[in-house]
C-alpha cells in the first residue's frame, strides 16, 4: 500500500518489512525493515496538523540551526525525498514523512526507574537549551493554542453546552471537579496577563515514549517533534510530570493504582535543571511545580471535553473511554497537589546538589 510513497524515498516497498509502530494517539506510524536498513515511516493526521508545512518549516530551520551550532546533536528530522522534500502526499491525498530508524534504540512505555526519568528530563532541558538563542519567531505555530489552558477551557464550557443529556449526567462529577480547580486557570491567566514567563522553543509532548532509549537506559534523543513551537517551559515539564510520576498511566482504569513517586520528581527536576537551571528566570522556577498541575488539570479537562464531543479528536475503544481518562487525569491531579509540599522539600535538597557539583567544577 506504499508502494508510491516509499518510491518518493527511492526506496522499493516490496523490498521491505512493514509493521505499524508505536502508541501515539495522534499520527499513524510504520516501521520498515529490508536491506539492512530499517526507516520510520508516519503519516501526518491533518485533521489535527492541518498545515503539515508549518511541521516541515520548523523542522528544517531547527536542524539546520543545530547543525550549524551543535553538530554532535542527535536530531532526527525527516529525510528528504528524491525531489528533495521533506513530506510526501499520496494519491489519496495523505501526508507522509520518512525518517531513519536509530540503531540500537527503543522506546519505553512505562518508566521502571528513576534513570529513565532523569535521562529524559535531561533531553527535554538539553533541547530547549541548546535552541536558547535560536530566533522562535522563525517558527510556525504547527498547532495554534495547543496548550492555551483559557481556550482549553473555553472548548470543555462549550462542549458542557451542547452535549447529550444522557453524557452530563455521566460526567457531572467530573464537570464539577474541573471547576473545583479553577484556581488552576486563574494562575495560567495571570501569568499569561503579565507576561510573567517567556516563550522558548519547547517540544510540547514529553511522554516517555518520545524519548530513544539504548540498552544501557541511557537516553538518546528526542522523536516526535511536529509539536516542536513557540511555548512555555511549563508544558515540557508539566507534561513530565503527567506521565512519569504516576506507576500507572492515563489509561489505567483502577484509580488506585494511581499514585505519586516522589523520588521520580526529584529525578525530574534534577534532570531539568542541570540543563535549565541557569537559564530558566526566577519568575519561571517558582513555577515549576505549577506546571505539573497545569498540564494535569489540562489533559483532564481535554479528555472531559471529548467525551462529551463524542470523542471525535481521542477516539474511544470503548464506550466511555474518554470520561475515564479524565476520572484518571482528575485522580492523578489530587494526588499531586497532595504531593507538592513534599516536591517542595525535594527542589531544596536538589538545589543544594547541584549548588555543590558547580562549586566542584
Ligand atoms: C496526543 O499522539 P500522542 O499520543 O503523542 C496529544 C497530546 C496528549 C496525548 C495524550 C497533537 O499525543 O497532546 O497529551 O495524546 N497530541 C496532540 O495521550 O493532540
Ligand atoms: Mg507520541
Amino acid at each position: 500500500m506504499f508502494n508510491d510513497i516509499l518510491k518518493s524515498f527511492g526506496i522499493n516497498a516490496s523490498e521491505n518489512d512493514i509493521q505499524a509502530f508505536g502508541s501515539g494517539l495522534i499520527n499513524h506510524t510504520y516501521k520498515l525493515n529490508g536491506n539492512g536498513r530499517a526507516y520510520i515511516l508516519q503519516q501526518i493526521n491533518t485533521t489535527v496538523f492541518t498545515n503539515p508545512d508549518n511541521i516541515v518549516n520548523n523542522l528544517a530551520l531547527v536542524k539546520e540551526y543545530l547543525s550549524q551550532n551543535n553538530p554532535d546533536y542527535l536530531f532526527v528530522a525527516p529525510l528528504k525525498t528524491t525531489s528533495g522534500d521533506f513530506m510526501v502526499q499520496s494519491a489519496d491525498g495523505k501526508y507522509y514523512r520518512l525518517f531513519p530508524f536509530i540503531s540500537g534504540s527503543h522506546t519505553v512505555n512505562f518508566l521502571q526507574n528513576e534513570k529513565e526519568a532523569y535521562e529524559a528530563a535531561i533531553q527535554f532541558g538539553r533541547f530547549t537549551h541548546l535552541l536558547n538563542d535560536f530566533d522562535i519567531d522563525k517558527l510556525k505555530y504547527t498547532l495554534s493554542d495547543f496548550h492555551n489552558l483559557k481556550l482549553r477551557f473555553d472548548q470543555f464550557k462549550a462542549a458542557s453546552q451542547n452535549a447529550e443529556p444522557g453524557k452530563l449526567e455521566q460526567a457531572s462529577a467530573e464537570i464539577k471537579e474541573v471547576y473545583n480547580h479553577f484556581q488552576i486557570l486563574q494562575t495560567y491567566n495571570q501569568v499569561v496577563a503579565n507576561n510573567e514567563i517567556p516563550l522558548r522553543t519547547i517540544h510540547h509532548d514529553t511522554k516517555i515514549n518520545n524519548v530513544l532509549f539504548d540498552d544501557n537506559q541511557t537516553a538518546l534523543c528526542l522523536v516526535d517533534l511536529d509539536t516542536v513551537m513557540p511555548g512555555y517551559y511549563l508544558s515540557d515539564v508539566g507534561d513530565m510530570m503527567r506521565t512519569y510520576l504516576s506507576p500507572a498511566n492515563e489509561e489505567e482504569t483502577d484509580l488506585d493504582k494511581i499514585h505519586i513517586r516522589e523520588s521520580f520528581f526529584r529525578a525530574i527536576y534534577k534532570g531539568y535543571m542541570s540543563e535549565m537551571g541557569g537559564i530558566l528566570t526566577e519568575t519561571e522556577k517558582q513555577l515549576f511545580i505549577f506546571s505539573g498541575r497545569l498540564m494535569i488539570y489540562m489533559q483532564g479537562l481535554r479528555f472531559l471535553t471529548d467525551f462529551l464531543n463524542n470523542d471525535v479528536y481521542y477516539g474511544a475503544q470503548y464506550p466511555g473511554h474518554n470520561l475515564t481518562r479524565a476520572k484518571n487525569q482528575l485522580r492523578l491531579l489530587t494526588q499531586y497537589v497532595n504531593a507538592e509540599p513534599a516536591f517542595k522539600l525535594l527542589i531544596a535538597g536538589v538545589n543544594q546538589e547541584l549548588l555543590a557539583d558547580a562549586n566542584q567544577k
